[in-house]
């Protein structure tokens, strides 16, 4: 058993009140701009900005410290164009009758259909996989602990890192998913959690107009 080994936390900073205050009011003002996009520019986007907000990802919590991800980073066109075919043929179906009814009316506000040109435009789809187990390098398996959540958190703050930097993002998932490990070569412990697609919006850009619910309604206060 591995003898846990404790530092001081040296990086934690307190801020007084009112600077408390202030920082989450304009925290929470600049997160409230962010909008999933649907429509990307070509412009292409510096690699280091990407490796950046990879990395805040890969500072999230997680089961056991296990970091239960893996994050294929796709510029290549050919390859981008490979996933909007597949992701293009499984949307098709989902449009066309495997979607029930009632999901197409969820979705109908947000005005979204089988056709995903953003898959080709956008310079970067950050294809996000869980895995379900880790392996040594002997091929030993190491067991993994809420991958969902850990995997969500990570993907959570990757969008804020995205945004943050002053890229837009959206979350994709085509369904099924399993043809991105084929094309990416990804082993089938690994499962795709979402395709993020990132860059600059296009000018022009629209975006629905839903909105967020009030505090009243996601939070209770006991
Ligand atoms: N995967 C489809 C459908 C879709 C599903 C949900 I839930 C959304 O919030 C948005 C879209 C697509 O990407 O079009």
């Amino acid at each position: 058993m591995t003898k846990p080994n404790f530092i001081p936390l040296t990086s934690y900073r307190e801020y007084v009140p009112e600077e408390m205050r202030q920082r989450a009011r304009s925290f929470r003002a600049d997160m409230e701009r962010r909008r999933t996009v649907r429509y990307f520019s070509n412009r292409s986007v510096s690699r280091e900005v990407i490796g950046n907000c990879l990395l805040v990802a890969g500072s999230a919590p997680s089961g056991a410290n296990l970091q239960p991800w893996h994050f294929a980073v796709v510029s290549d066109p050919a390859i981008k164009r490979q996933i909007r075919e597949m992701a293009e043929k499984e949307e098709y179906e989902f449009y066309h009758g495997r979607a029930p009814k009632e999901w197409l009316e969820a979705l109908a506000p947000l005005g979204t259909d089988e056709h995903k040109p953003y898959l080709e435009t956008a310079p970067y789809l950050i294809v996000v996989f869980a895995e379900s187990y880790g392996l040594l390098p002997d091929g030993r398996k190491v067991k993994h602990y809420y991958v969902a959540e850990s995997v969500g958190i990570a993907t959570g703050m990757l969008i804020t890192a995205i945004h943050h930097a002053g890229l837009v993002s959206l979350t994709h998932t085509p369904s099924p998913m399993g043809f991105l490990n084929q094309i990416l070569g990804r082993p089938s412990h690994e499962r795709c959690f979402l395709i993020l697609v990132v860059g600059y919006p296009a000018e022009n850009a629209v975006v629905p107009d839903i909105s967020k619910k009030p505090l009243e309604e996601i939070a209770t206060f006991w």
